[in-house]
């Protein structure tokens, strides 16, 4: 076995070259001669995955011998990209392979850019989670990532006449080549029916239907490759394949209704990040795969360990957001239903074990389901979360007399009915926290402020961080390869020692070379923008960057509206002293989500007007780039110099974005919100443009009210700019097209747009005045590089095991050594 071992091992080209051949001959059964580029792309696949799977046996091994806590990670969403260029440079095999696929005749870049992106995933939730993958590897901890493989992902955008198109996005049509499909590893996932109680008072459940999950594993290296662990995610299978007494009967059709009904269940990425949508498939596709997973998890405990009661010990489970929140019955139903303990002994090993991460505050997007369609999916998890409930109560009851107990109620008895998902994963958990310092804080003061003071110490905040592997190293070659020059490569696994280049700040000849750096960055993303969408930006120009999804609390809106008013005054005086700008933006709308599928029609609408207005040039060009995903972020952040975070304070959780653009050297023009708060902080006030509201002026406004028409009145740009977008200035083809925009805004300006206009068109000419003393500039964006490591994940992943999930973790040193 060792023999077959070492050969597989890659030391060189020649090796590479070997390993695809026989890859290309034997597992895509193909020669060289008729391979075509998937077949190249294939083969590479699967020999650089050869070359994780040693380690990967070797971290279960250690894993299992060291009886080692384990982390289980469950999320609805793992948007993680393409997998092959941060496999091989994590295994350090960029040069033999490149070198390798050019003696055989191909081409290394052409081939990363086919493998598909694997878009799991909606937005920050989903790769954030993606991050974590990546961090817990590379500290070391034994973890698993379990979700769901959908076989659609996140839709595909493409933009007709200006309006957002959705196709379906069928990654899995290529084939997964990263993935072992675990053919023996299955499990039971019951559904609806009934609960019966025995003479004895036993409940006992008998579904209606029973399904089955089939697990699929990925492996996932960290930095350097030394440690590996699993991504599994589940796809829904029947449990028999043709009903046989239908089918004899001639009923072909309906002899496969029910198969359908399970392979229906991982057919779909839910598109929608904002509405929770209520619907019986979402409610069991979180069960499906949380059931799953929680059967796997207790299974490979019980492997090893006979005394349930030590769970918590040996086993951690982090809550993604509230989709996977049925685990906290799940967990009890099977620790009682299954291995025979009490409620009460279930319950607190329940609590000890999980814990929950909130990442939004928005009312809407708190998931609750009706009483009615609770119980008929899952009726024996009704009965356990009414128990929690009791239970809850009555701690509640005695401890303060004050509350309002149908407020803290898991199962809402007013008039809304229904079972609040957030509280359920809130009580049935050690550790609650938010994704920022202000998210956390907002937490006690707003939606969890009862539960707060029922369980103090409960929530804490762990801000978010990003992988400086993918989100710099990776994506930004030029910049690391100065990095690594300058300072060394602690960086790649340590960030914050990221700061010891922050006194080349002061040498111009480091600055030159950071601006050349940026500069070959934004020269890829102008060749990028010409093949894409046709249109022709200066490199010179500042690139101005707002890519994330359309949300209106994100505000791309006046973000479009000051591009609006920029418009105007250049028209106005074409020869005074304008800093040229272009601005990118990116992001989906949900497919049901009418009013961010406007603003996309309206920035394309003015976009039209600006790039062919030929009085005005390079001063300003607008450029909105379809279908953003992992794979389009990482060519678009390393070529921005600014970056929009712009939401109204209080709404974006943390933001995930805003710490990947500083890292690359952009500056931040945003709102004291998320994570802005302490990017800010950590940046230096001076090295990032803050304005407009804070989140308390927001919170103070929603009491007091606000009148947005007499801001609107007292602002001659405001009301030019929403003049002409209302009467049809770029739409004259349907006049009254964004109508509904600039009535929102004057009745109804929900998320402050108008309130924070003046404020953030000022901060913009800041902006372009500094843009314009170039020196000043790049030693401001140097130091935002130098300044934001502390946001890496490995940091925010630490913060994890001490705080919640109680494993070690090893230092900085020891990754680096
Ligand atoms: C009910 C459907 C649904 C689906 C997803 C509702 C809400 C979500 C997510 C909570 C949306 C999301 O991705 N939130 C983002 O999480 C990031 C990681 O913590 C934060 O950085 C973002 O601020 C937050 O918006």
């Amino acid at each position: 076995a060792t023999a077959v071992t070492l050969s597989r091992r890659i030391e060189d080209a020649e090796d590479v070259k070997r390993l695809i051949i026989e890859k290309l001959k034997y597992a895509v059964g193909k020669d060289p001669e008729h391979s075509v580029r998937q077949d190249w792309s294939a083969a590479l696949i699967l020999a650089v995955r050869d070359q994780l799977v040693d380690h990967w046996m070797a971290s279960t091994r250690r894993a299992y011998e060291q009886d080692q806590k384990r982390v289980y990670y469950l999320s609805m969403e793992f948007l993680i990209g393409r997998l092959l260029k941060d496999t091989i440079i994590n295994l350090g095999l960029e040069a033999p392979v490149r070198e390798a696929l050019t003696e055989l005749g191909a081409d290394y870049d052409e081939i990363l850019r086919s493998e598909p992106d694997a878009a799991l995933g909606n937005g920050g939730l989903g790769r954030l989670a993606a991050c974590f993958l990546d961090s817990m590897s590379t500290l070391g901890i034994p973890a698993h990532g379990y979700g769901i493989r959908y076989e659609n992902g996140l839709f595909r955008q493409s933009i007709h006449d200006g309006w957002q198109a959705e196709e379906p996005e069928d990654w899995l049509v290529t084939g997964h080549n990263w993935e072992f499909e675990r053919p023996e590893v299955i499990y039971n996932i019951p559904f609806g029916g009934e609960v019966i109680t025995t003479p004895e008072g036993k409940a006992v459940w008998h579904p209606a239907e029973v399904m089955l999950a089939a697990a699929y594993d990925t492996p996932i290296a960290g930095w350097r490759g030394r440690h590996v662990n699993t991504l599994r995610l589940w796809a829904g299978k029947p449990a028999k394949r043709v009903d046989l007494d239908r089918f004899n009967r001639g009923e072909y059709l309906s002899a496969m209704e029910a198969a359908v009904r399970a392979e229906t269940v991982s057919r779909i990425l839910y598109p929608d990040d904002t509405t929770e949508e209520g619907k019986n498939l979402r409610l069991r596709q979180e069960f499906f795969f949380t059931s799953a997973s929680l059967q796997d998890l207790l299974r490979r405990y019980l492997s090893s360990h006979d005394d349930i009661s030590k769970l918590p010990e040996k086993v951690a489970i982090q809550l993604n957001d509230t989709h996977p929140a049925i685990a906290v019955a799940e967990l009890m139903r099977l620790l009682v239903d299954t291995h025979g303990l009490s409620m009460e002994v279930a319950f607190q090993l329940t609590r000890e074990t999980l814990s929950y991460t909130n990442h939004t505050l928005m009312p809407e997007a708190l998931e609750r389901w009706s009483l009615q369609l609770f119980g008929s999916v899952l009726p024996r998890h009704l009965d356990i979360i009414r128990w929690i409930d009791e239970q809850h109560l009555r701690t509640a009851a005695a401890a303060k007399r004050t509350l309002d107990l149908e407020r803290v109620r898991i199962v809402d008895h007013t008039n809304g009915q229904g079972v609040r998902m957030g509280h359920l994963a809130f009580v049935g958990s050690h550790r609650v926290n938010g994704v920022s310092a202000l998210h956390a804080d907002l937490m006690k003061q707003t939606v969890f402020q009862d539960l707060d003071s029922l369980y103090p110490s409960r929530i804490l905040g762990v801000t978010n961080g990003v992988t400086p592997r993918r989100w710099l190293h990776s994506c930004n070659k030029p910049l690391s390869d100065l990095l690594i020059e300058t300072i060394g490569e602690d960086w790649i696994g340590d960030l914050e020692a990221i700061e010891a280049v922050a006194p080349y700040a002061e040498d111009a000849a480091f600055r030159e070379r950071f601006r050349a750096a940026k500069h070959e960055n934004k020269c890829r993303l102008v060749a990028e923008i010409q093949s894409r969408v046709g249109i022709h930006v200066s490199p010179d120009a500042m690139f101005d960057v707002q890519i994330k999804r359309m949300h209106e609390y994100k505000r791309q809106l006046l973000n479009i509206m000051e591009a609006v008013a920029q418009y105007f005054a250049i028209r106005n005086d074409p020869a005074a002293d304008w800093t040229p700008r272009v601005k990118i933006f990116g992001g989906k709308a949900a497919p049901g989500y009418e009013m961010a599928k406007l603003i996309i029609k309206l920035i394309n609408d003015v976009a039209r007007a600006v790039n062919s207005d030929p009085v005005i040039g390079d001063r300003l060009k607008i450029v909105f780039l379809p279908n953003y995903n992992v794979s389009t972020a990482e060519r678009i952040i390393p070529a921005a110099d600014l970056s929009e975070q712009i939401s109204t304070a209080g709404m974006e959780a943390s933001g995930t974005g805003n710490m990947k653009l500083a890292l690359n050297g952009a500056l931040t023009i945003g709102t004291l919100d998320g994570a802005n708060v302490e990017i800010c902080d950590r940046v230096g006030r001076e090295n990032i443009h803050i304005f407009g509201l804070t989140a308390e002026d927001v919170a103070n406004y929603r009491i007091s009210g606000y009148d947005s028409r007499a801001v609107i009145d007292g602002n001659e740009t405001l009301k030019t700019v929403l003049d002409a977008i209302g009467s049809g200035v770029f739409s004259p083809e349907d006049p009254n097209r964004f109508r509904a925009i600039v009535d929102r805004l004057s009745y109804d300006d929900y998320f402050f747009v108008t309130a924070d206009f003046a404020a953030y068109l000022d901060e913009q000419r800041k902006v372009d005045r500094a843009f314009m003393d170039k020196e000043d500039w790049t030693r401001r964006t140097i130091l935002n590089t130098a300044r934001v490591g502390w946001f890496s994940a490995d940091r925010a992943i630490r913060d994890y095991a001490r705080e919640i999930w109680n494993v070690e973790t090893p230092s900085a040193k020891e990754i680096n050594q």
